[in-house]
């Protein structure tokens, strides 16, 4: 029976929400749209098997086509990121995180990342966050201007001698040089983890440089540029060991020490849907239309970027290498959370962000962040993007104009019935 059919009250949740997405112009630069082949494997019978373990040594029976599943997941996610194993099982982003200390630290090491407020995640070293409390966590910030600070990196690295150096960011506009973080981490003795959940659909689609071979862990979520369902995974190099061996917290034992750290140390039961959806988004990115794909985020975004300096908004480093950019809107007497609310109003969507050195708090911060990868995958191009400046620009400077906002939707919808987003889906 269908959704409809059996719980209308739901099913009128999702219509409401698939006509929020498809009218709409989502720029959350960490969200994106699925293709209804990664939706169909998502909602699919995986979701009813349980399989702890791993293929071939799973604690359950029943398993050999789960198995499969996972196998093409590691297998596409190992050739697709170059690297020697995968672990496709992390529920999400920050489970993947904490496993990865999990692995590699004891509880009270000194792990170096960024500020949350600087770009980075709070799976850090945020104070709150378990890897502030559970660690000694040490944040980097930027320099004025907003771009790393390699000295600031290496003087507090030298300072404080982590154990791990994370590099990977949530607002960050600019190429990372993965190098650079490779040699203050030798220099400390430190292992190095790169988290590429933001740019991993760019460094595929060769946008970005890859740290997969010049990090020792690299951590991804799966559901942002790479474009496929809520998870995650963990990439690194070396082999796994037969589990009944003990092994030493070594770069060459990564893997392994990945694998024990995500079950039995964290997690249960992997989301086999997930996984099935995950080998599906991996397909996809193979194809050449990805890098075709990949090209247009960073082409669209630097068209925003543009449209957005040209109205005269400050962005933080003066522009974007990569999907998204932080706007700085202190000049303009607008808080971040008044843009993103009266934005939310006609129908764009962002959010609020800290810009480097804020004197505002991050509820109420003095920025917002704009993406383009989700605008791209319906297929918005860099005119529609110079467009969708302005249309920030013209509303962020005219807050309170009631007939502005008007104005605003009515263009707001004449660019989403341009660019249909699910046309066949329905839910009731
Ligand atoms: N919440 C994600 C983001 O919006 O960037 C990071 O995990």
């Amino acid at each position: 029976m269908k959704l409809s059919q059996t719980d209308n009250k739901l099913a009128q949740l999702l219509q409401a929400e698939l006509n929020r997405q498809e009218h709409g112009l989502e720029m959350i630069p960490s969200e994106n749209f699925v293709s209804p082949a990664v939706l169909e494997a998502l909602g699919s019978i995986g979701t009813n098997k349980y399989s702890e373990g791993y293929p071939g040594r799973r604690y359950y029976g029943g398993c050999q086509f789960v198995d499969q599943i996972e196998n093409l997941a590691i297998a596409r996610a190992k050739k697709i990121f170059n690297v020697d194993h995968a672990n496709v099982q992390p529920y999400s982003g920050s489970p993947a995180n904490l496993a990865v200390y999990f692995a590699l630290l004891d509880v009270g090491d000194t792990v170096l990342g960024a500020n949350l407020s600087f770009g980075g995640h709070m799976t850090h070293g945020l104070k709150v966050n378990f890897s502030g409390t559970l660690y000694k966590a040490v944040n980097y910030t930027a320099d004025k201007n907003g771009y790393l600070d390699f000295d600031e990196i290496r003087n507090l690295a030298k300072e404080h001698g982590p154990k791990m150096i994370i590099a990977g960011y949530t607002a960050y506009p600019r190429i990372i040089d993965w190098q650079k973080f490779r040699e203050i981490a030798d220099e400390v003795g430190a292992f190095f983890m790169a988290d590429i959940a933001h740019i991993a659909g760019l460094i595929i689609g060769g946008q970005h440089p890859s740290p997969t071979r010049i990090a020792d862990v690299t951590t991804t979520t799966t559901h942002k540029t790479l474009r496929g369902p809520r998870g995650a995974m963990i990439l690194s190099n070396g082999t796994v060991s037969n589990p009944a061996k003990k092994v030493e917290r070594i770069k060459e034992n990564i893997p392994t020490l990945i694998d024990r750290a995500i079950i039995p140390g964290l997690q249960g039961g992997p989301h086999n849907h997930t996984t099935a959806a995950i080998a599906v988004a991996l397909h996809e990115a193979s194809k050449p239309e990805f890098k075709d794909y990949a090209k247009q985020i960073v082409l669209n975004a630097k068209a925003l970027a543009e449209s957005l300096m040209n109205e005269g908004i400050k962005l933080v480093t003066d522009g974007t290498d990569n999907h998204l950019m932080v706007a700085d809107l202190s000049s303009l007497g607008v808080s971040g959370k008044e843009a993103e609310t009266a934005l939310d109003e006609v129908g764009i969507t962002v959010n609020k962000n800290t810009v480097p050195f804020d004197k505002r708090k991050p509820f109420d911060p003095s920025g917002i962040r704009l993406g383009t990868p989700a605008l791209t995958s319906r297929g918005f191009k860099e005119n529609d993007l110079k467009i969708v400046g302005q249309l920030i620009a013209k509303l962020l400077k005219n807050i309170n104009d009631a007939s502005i906002k008007e104005g605003i939707k009515k263009t707001v919808k004449e660019l989403t019935d341009k660019h249909p987003l699910y046309p066949d889906l329905k839910y009731n």
